[in-house]
């Protein structure tokens, strides 16, 4: 199959690059991976709106067509790449797997995004400082929410999310806590999570992903 992912560095779509990378440790399905530069409006470009009319990355192609949303593409590439193990197959196992990465994409993701661009939902400069700090609180609540679940799975001596092999909660799980550095949040002081990232981020696909974007957890800056 041909496989493209339009990403930008340290966006979400560090999620599906790494289902990509797992996909292709497990089966040897290759893709390609095009960077979308969003500082210099790549993504507003009349040829990318024709991919994704939101103008947002990521943009999987698939067969030449154009999928987006982050829950969808690794839907897709579970059910298309079984051996990869993204998704469980049990329903009610796997119906738990879609609400935890849709809460992820639906809920922390958007409270950030209120952090990062501040100016979409407030005009004055007084009123974005305001959304800024009361949605890094919120920020902060989801990931402790997340630390929450990581202990359940360590409990449970459970390497990864969902079990053994990483799959896209465990990228997005990296994101949102590279992104809580953006939003004032010390890693540190979620000393589990950061611990599972640690290890996440020691893993074969993942450390592929994170080499091909340049990225690290080093967002943090003390004040
Ligand atoms: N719900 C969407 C979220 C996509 C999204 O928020 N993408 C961001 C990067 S994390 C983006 O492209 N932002 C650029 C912009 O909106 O200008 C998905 O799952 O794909």
């Amino acid at each position: 199959m041909n496989l493209e992912l339009y990403f930008a560095p340290g966006a979400c779509s560090f999620v599906p690059h790494v289902a990509l990378e797992v996909v292709k440790a497990a089966t040897g399905q290759a893709f390609e991976a095009k960077l979308v530069k969003l500082h210099k409006g790549e993504h507003q470009t009349p040829a990318y709106l024709a991919l994704n009319p939101d103008g947002q990355v990521p943009v999987l192609m698939a067969m030449g067509k154009p999928l987006t949303q982050i829950v969808a593409i690794c839907d897709f590439l579970d059910r298309s790449f079984p051996q990869a193990g993204l998704l469980p197959t049990e329903p009610w196992a796997r119906a738990q797997a879609l609400s935890e990465l849709a809460w992820m994409n639906n809920t922390a993701h958007p409270t950030f995004t209120q952090v990062f661009r501040a100016s979409q939902f407030a005009a004055s400069e007084s009123a974005q400082a305001e959304v800024k700090k009361i949605a890094a609180a919120r920020f902060r609540q989801h990931l402790e929410q997340i630390q929450g679940w990581i202990e359940t799975r360590k409990n449970a001596a459970q390497a990864y999310w969902q079990g053994a092999r990483i799959t896209c909660h465990d990228a997005y799980a990296f994101t949102l806590l590279r992104w809580g550095g953006y939003a004032g949040i010390d890693p540190q002081s979620l000393p589990s999570y950061t611990a599972y990232v640690e290890r996440v981020m020691a893993a074969p696909p993942v450390a592929a992903a994170l080499e091909r974007e340049r990225i690290k957890l080093d967002t943090y800056k003390a004040a």
